[in-house]
């Protein structure tokens, strides 16, 4: 990990949140979009489903070029239209800036505010999943954008950018770490030159934790995990520029922004986005790796999976565990080498619960 930026000059590139007023529309947990007609229609994707881009449509501070477009670009499994975005047009607003459709249910620690926006039942788990393509085989220079969870005006508490670098698509990840005011900013480049002919699939999960520091963020691309940080939490909590909510923000929906600096010659090309997703809920718990994690009402304790009873849950682990345990572990003496075995996992398995 290494830090890029003095704070000011990111403080300067990825500007200050402002307060704005979105509608919101009813949806459930999750959502899945793949902006194909119907519903979508090719143009803004402002006023679609949910979705919110108010800048694109002529009411922001700038016209972004964040459109739904006719896939000409031969991605199959984008389907027939994919939300592009280019940078041909940026500024340092937030709220007019493109906005998923949001959740019913908000993800936040108990401290995290609202500010004008529905809470729903509150969740600890956020999710965000969606495959990203260059419209172009080479470089577009210049052009990037940001992806964030937020609760829908800007208050972000992650941070994604792509840009398309040399070699391909350049990813980077910006985390908050530490208590200091100002925030310490940190920014890790997590892939390099991707593919600019292929799709690569992007995924960021996210678990909120009462309490500072302590925050959970994951990204995936192409199905690996490429790094493990923490949220923004403690920028809200800490940093005197959030003192008017000096507070962690809930996540609702994901920001697609176009800031910085602008490159014209991008516009009408850029990146698509498509088959996105979002969701909310509980913090993933399992899925369990010994038997013994199933007694004792252990079963219980597991959403991921969900089990119905202890025999469900120890099938699972016997499916799933114990054959690569017997294969590592098959010395002719399964019954006494299992039994210390079970012994040693139920004492952490109490340990765990007392
Ligand atoms: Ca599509
Ligand atoms: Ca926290």
């Amino acid at each position: 990990m290494r830090k890029l930026f003095g704070r000011l000059a990111l403080a300067a590139l990825l500007g200050v949140p402002l307060t704005g007023l979105l509608p919101l529309t009813a949806s459930a947990d999750s959502l899945s979009v793949n902006f194909e007609n119907p519903p979508y229609t090719t143009g803004s994707i402002n006023g679609q489903d949910g979705w919110t881009s108010t800048g694109s449509v002529g009411s922001g501070c700038a016209v972004y070029d964040h459109k739904v477009a006719t896939n000409t670009y031969g991605y199959a499994t984008f389907g027939k239209q994919s939300l592009r975005i280019s940078d041909a047009i940026t500024s340092g607003c937030f709220g007019d800036q493109t906005f998923a459709k949001p959740l019913v249910n908000a993800v936040g620690e108990t401290t995290a505010t609202a500010g004008t926006f529905s809470v729903g039942a509150r969740q600890n788990h956020f999710e965000t999943q969606f495959d990203i393509a260059s419209t172009m085989p080479t470089q577009q220079v210049g052009m990037h954008v940001s992806v964030s969870p937020d609760r829908g005006d800007g208050s972000r508490m992650s941070y994604l950018r792509f840009e398309d670098g040399l070699t391909g698509i350049n990813v980077f990840f910006d985390d908050v770490q530490g208590t200091a005011n100002p925030a310490n900013f940190v920014e890790t480049q997590v892939a390099t030159g991707l593919s600019r002919t292929v799709p690569h699939k992007i995924k960021l999960t996210m678990d909120v934790i009462d309490g500072p520091s302590n925050d959970v963020v994951k990204v995936y691309i192409d199905g690996g995990l490429v790094h493990t940080g923490t949220s923004w939490e403690n920028y809200y909590r800490y940093d005197s520029e959030a003192a008017a909510e000096q507070s962690p923000r809930i996540v609702k929906t994901v920001l697609f922004r176009s800031s910085g600096t602008a490159h014209p010659a991008n516009a009408g090309k850029g990146f698509l986005f498509d088959n996105f997703s979002q969701m909310s809920g509980p913090i993933l718990v399992g899925p369990p790796t010994n038997k013994d994690q199933c007694k004792n009402g252990g079963w219980k304790t597991f959403n991921n999976p969900v089990f119905k009873n202890q025999g469900e849950c120890i099938r699972f682990v016997e499916n799933h565990h114990d054959k690569d345990d017997k294969d590592k572990h098959n010395h002719g003496d399964n019954n006494n080498h299992d039994h210390g075995q079970d012994h040693n996992h139920n004492k952490n398995h109490n340990n765990k619960h007392d």
